[in-house]
Order: structure tokens, then sequence, then C-alpha cells
């Protein structure tokens, strides 16, 4: 009888233990990405999404925000505001550089849209 008890308080444990290195506590965060359209969706998650620690990405075009949760202990929202400027992509802390911006295709171009009438 002690040896099941024994046994059983094991097997407690064992799971006990199991499940504090599983739980990995996830971090959410929104942030601007401007953008227009389904490409810039795909290009916008991609960038965010090769970066480890990613859990889930999800950028919406009417609202230019980028919902994400992760692993802080692998990345940061700062290491993916660069990405995705790397991307092409305005962030609210990282622009993207004119080279990059140029190398879009004209539906994803979202800075001067006001002014594209010449
Ligand atoms: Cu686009």
């Amino acid at each position: 009888m002690k040896i099941i008890l024994l046994m059983f308080v094991a097997v407690v444990m064992f799971f006990a233990s199991c499940q504090k290195t599983a739980t990995v506590s996830l971090q959410k965060a929104t942030f601007k990405v401007r953008g227009n359209c389904e490409m810039c969706r795909e290009r916008i998650e991609n960038a965010i999404g090769d970066l480890k620690g990613i859990e889930t990405v999800q950028w919406t075009a009417q609202t230019e925000e980028a919902v994400v949760e992760f692993n802080p202990a692998k990345v940061t929202q700062a290491d993916m505001e660069k990405a995705v400027a790397k991307s092409g992509h305005d962030t609210q802390n990282e622009k993207a550089t004119d080279e990059v911006y140029k190398t879009l295709p004209d539906c994803c171009l979202y800075r001067d849209q006001k002014s594209n009438h010449h």
C-alpha cells in the first residue's frame, strides 16, 4: 500500500514539474503597422512570424494594427517592429527606409495616398 502511495506521489510530482516547464507565459502586444491590402498583410505577418518566439500574429488593414502573441524570453516588440520596417512597412516606432519602401508594389504604397494625383 505504501508503494502505491509513493508511486502516486511520484506521478503527481512528475506532472506538476512537466506543467511548469511546458507552460510558457505568453505576452500579447498590439502595435501600429502601416499598410493597405492583403499583400501587405502577408508581408507583415511573415516578417513577424519568421522571428523566434512568435506564437500567433494577425494584422488587419482596417485598423493597421498587428496583434501578436509571443514568448517574451525569446523576442521583443522592438524586434518585431524592426523586422516589419525591414520588410517595408512603417510601425509606430520604426520607419522603413526609402530604399525598401520603393520596392513595394503600387497597391502597397501607404505613405502618400493623398498626393497620388500627379
Ligand atoms: Cu499591400
